[in-house]
C-alpha cells in the first residue's frame, strides 16, 4: 500500500490499518501530590540527562514534561513480573544507576527519596532492570536489554560517551551574550558526557568568519578527536548575509572532509536576537549542547568504523 501524508500506512491481516501519520506521540501524565514533590522529581529526571519539554503553568497547576526520543505502549498477558508500569529503555544501565543512585545520596533530604534506588537485576525478558523511586509511590523501572540491538535497525552508531576523549571548540565572540550561551551548553554536554575538564580547548575568535580557519588548525593539529564550531549570524544586522553564512558554512564543511576529523555545526544563523535567544536555551533548546552531542556521537563513530573488522561492519539489515 503506498504510503503518504495522512493515508493508512500499513495492512496487517485484512482489515487492520494503522495510520502512522495520526499518530504522534505518547504522554503519560502522572500528579506530584505536592510543589515540592514536583520539584524532586524535576531534579531526578533532570540528573538522568532527560530532556525537558515546554511545560506550562496556570493558577492552580505547573506541569514538568520530559521529553524521550521514543515511545511505546504495550499490552501484556501470561507471565507479568512485578514490573513499575512505567519503564524507561537506556543505553548503559550501569551508568544510569551510578547517577541515579548519586542524585538519592544528594536528595536524600528530599520527601521520602534516598532509600529507593534498587539493585541491577535480571529479568525474565533477557534484560537486566532496577527501579527507582523518587518520590512515594511513583515507581520507574529503567532497563537495558541483552541484545544490543533491541529495538532499532542494526547499524553502526556512536554512542554518547565522551570518556577519554578530546574536544576543541571554536567560538566567536560576535554576539558574546549568544556565543557565551552556546559554550556553556557545549561544555555541559561533554562534561556531562564524561569528558574531563582538561581535554578540552576552547578557541574564541572574532566572529564567525574566522571560525573555519581557527577549526581546521584545532583539526591538523591532531589534538582533538573532534570540534564544535559555535557562532551566530543575524541576518538582519550583518550586511552580506549570505555571503558570510555560505563561506562560513563551507569552510567548517571542507574542514571536516579534508582532515577526517568531525566537526558539528553550531553556527546559528537568526532573522533577530529574540530567535537566537531562544536557541541558545531559552525556549528552544540549546544548539550548543546539541552541537556537542553531534560532536561526541561522530567522534565515537569514527572510532568505531576505523577500528571495525569486516565482521563488526555487517549490519545484517
Ligand atoms: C562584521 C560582522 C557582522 C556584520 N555580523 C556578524 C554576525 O552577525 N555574526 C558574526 O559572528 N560575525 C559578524 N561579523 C564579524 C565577522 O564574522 C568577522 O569577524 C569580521 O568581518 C572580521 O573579519
Amino acid at each position: 500500500m503506498q504510503s503518504g501524508a495522512g493515508e493508512p500506512v500499513g495492512v496487517h491481516g485484512a482489515a487492520t490499518l494503522y495510520h502512522r501519520n495520526m499518530i504522534k506521540g505518547i504522554t503519560w501524565v502522572r500528579a506530584a501530590r505536592t510543589a515540592e514533590e514536583l520539584e524532586t522529581l524535576e531534579s531526578f529526571f533532570s540528573a538522568l540527562g532527560f530532556e525537558p519539554g515546554k511545560g506550562s503553568a496556570g493558577e492552580q497547576f505547573r506541569t514538568a514534561p520530559f521529553l524521550a526520543p521514543l515511545g511505546n505502549l504495550e499490552f501484556v498477558t501470561g507471565k507479568m513480573s512485578a514490573t513499575p508500569e512505567i519503564l524507561i529503555e537506556v543505553t548503559g544501565l550501569e551508568a544510569v544507576h551510578t547517577v541515579a543512585e548519586n542524585w538519592s545520596k544528594k536528595n536524600s533530604a528530599a520527601v521520602g527519596a534516598g532509600q529507593n534506588i534498587s539493585t541491577i537485576t535480571q529479568t525474565h525478558w533477557n534484560s537486566r532492570l532496577f527501579t527507582a523511586e523518587p518520590v512515594p509511590g511513583m515507581v520507574f523501572g529503567f532497563w537495558e536489554s541483552e541484545n544490543v540491538h533491541h529495538g532499532k535497525p542494526v547499524a553502526v552508531e556512536g554512542d554518547l560517551s565522551a570518556a577519554g576523549m578530546r574536544f576543541g571548540i571554536v567560538v566567536s565572540r560576535w554576539n558574546a551574550v549568544i556565543t557565551d550561551r552556546l559554550l556553556q551548553g557545549a561544555l555541559d554536554a561533554l562534561l556531562r558526557s564524561g569528558a574531563k575538564k582538561d581535554a578540552i580547548t576552547v578557541v574564541r575568535v572574532p566572529g564567525s568568519w574566522e571560525i573555519p580557519a581557527a577549526a581546521r588548525l584545532l583539526a591538523e593539529s591532531k589534538n582533538v578527536d573532534a570540534i564544535v564550531t559555535l557562532g551566530v549570524l543575524l541576518r538582519g544586522e550583518t550586511a552580506h548575509y549570505e555571503a558570510i553564512y555560505t563561506e562560513v558554512s563551507r569552510g567548517i564543511g571542507q574542514s571536516q572532509q579534508d582532515t577526517g576529523v568531525p566537526h558539528a555545526f553550531g553556527v546559528l544563523t537568526c532573522e533577530t536576537l529574540e530567535q537566537a535567544l531562544d536557541r541558545a536555551g531559552l525556549k528552544m533548546g540549546n544548539k550548543g549542547f546539541e552541537a556537542a552531542l553531534a560532536a561526541i556521537e561522530m567522534a565515537a563513530v569514527k572510532k568505531k568504523i576505523v577500528t571495525a573488522t569486516v565482521t563488526d561492519m555487517t549490519t545484517g539489515l
